[in-house]
């Protein structure tokens, strides 16, 4: 009791704040979302995320070696379709934007960690992550189409694929057909517990992947349930993920907490664009400080429970911690 207690003591020196901080931030903790496109030399800024680009091949490779630079080492990539058809069957041509790139950026660097987004919601012309049949997301037939998609991913040479789309079995499903076509070492890492947020809307005008009618809400979870993201998870883990994540980050700490406490596994956040875009939009109008706000921020996610933190903060993170 005070005055015997006096908690500021240790507050008193940096070295001494530094010696009892809990939670360290790593450049190795992050994971890079980036947008790659069809053509040569296209870098064209997506205009609600300040800073993030559509890149094609070319250079995506140059902003991955800038990243490098920064310490960057895992990337997400996210493809964008020349066309876009009712079934989304772009998300498995080997020679889409994103197989290219896996491709381009292994060669390029070897030791990347390269991960893909596994969906169909940017290569259908409705929009919906699934097979859409009397209006209506359809799960099970989805399910082989997406299995088609990580495993030409897994072909082009990804470390990891990441299953986006919320339909059950998918885990499962994309894990068979990677071990059959001989890719068992090639891992999971599900968007185990993803919310019908809105905070994605500036990545759907990135990924041109809004829902042409209706919501996600069918199939993405209520952001009122957090039990629910503990059977998610666990069904996620016998499916065989081998990384679970929760999606968004802020506004869902409680949950990444759960999960971590819960299951003890490697756990994933995403801090989404709409966190991003709310966060840089504050700091332009000097409502905030832009470099304190983003290491907070990232702070938490890390604290909250999660080992990785998906992020478009991720090369200035890392540039702020050196
Ligand atoms: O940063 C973000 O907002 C990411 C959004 C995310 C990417 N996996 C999805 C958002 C959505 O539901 O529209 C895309 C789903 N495949």
């Amino acid at each position: 009791m005070f005055p015997l207690a006096r908690p500021r003591r240790l507050r008193r020196t940096a070295v001494l704040r530094e010696m009892v901080r809990e939670t360290a931030l790593d450049p190795g903790d992050f994971i890079y979302p980036l947008f790659v496109r069809s053509g040569h030399g296209v870098r064209s800024e997506i205009s609600a995320m300040p800073g993030n680009y559509h890149l094609s091949v070319d250079r995506l490779v140059e902003e991955v070696g800038a990243a490098a630079g920064d310490g960057i080492r895992s990337v997400l990539l996210f493809g964008i379709p020349d066309r876009k058809d009712e079934e989304g069957s772009e998300a498995w041509s080997d020679e889409a934007p994103v197989q290219a790139a896996v491709r381009a950026l292994k060669k390029a660097f070897p030791d990347l960690c390269v991960i893909t987004d596994v969906c169909l919601c940017e290569y259908t012309s409705h929009g919906h992550c699934g097979v859409v049949q009397e209006g209506e997301v359809q799960n099970d037939p989805t399910l082989d189409l997406l299995a088609r998609a990580a495993v030409s991913h897994a072909r082009a040479g990804a470390d990891l694929v990441a299953p986006s789309d919320m339909m059950d079995g998918r885990v499962g499903a994309i894990r068979e057909a990677l071990d059959d076509a001989g890719h068992s070492n090639v891992a999971i890492l599900s968007y185990a517990a993803k919310y019908a947020s809105a905070f994605y809307g500036p990545f759907r005008e990135a990924a041109g992947s809004t829902p042409q009618f209706g919501d996600r809400r069918s199939y993405q979870m209520d952001p009122a349930n957090s039990d629910e993201a503990l059977v998610e998870v666990g069904l996620d883990l016998e499916e065989g993920a081998d990384i679970v994540m929760v999606k968004p980050a802020l506004a869902y700490l409680d949950v990444i907490r759960r999960v971590k406490d819960t299951y003890r596994v490697p756990l994933a956040a995403y801090n989404v664009s709409g966190e991003f875009a709310m966060l840089v939009a504050a700091a332009e109008r000097g409502w905030i400080e832009r470099e304190r706000t983003i290491l907070e921020v990232l702070t938490s996610i890390r604290r909250a429970g999660a080992d990785i933190i998906l992020t478009y903060h991720a090369r200035e993170a890392a540039r702020l911690l050196r």
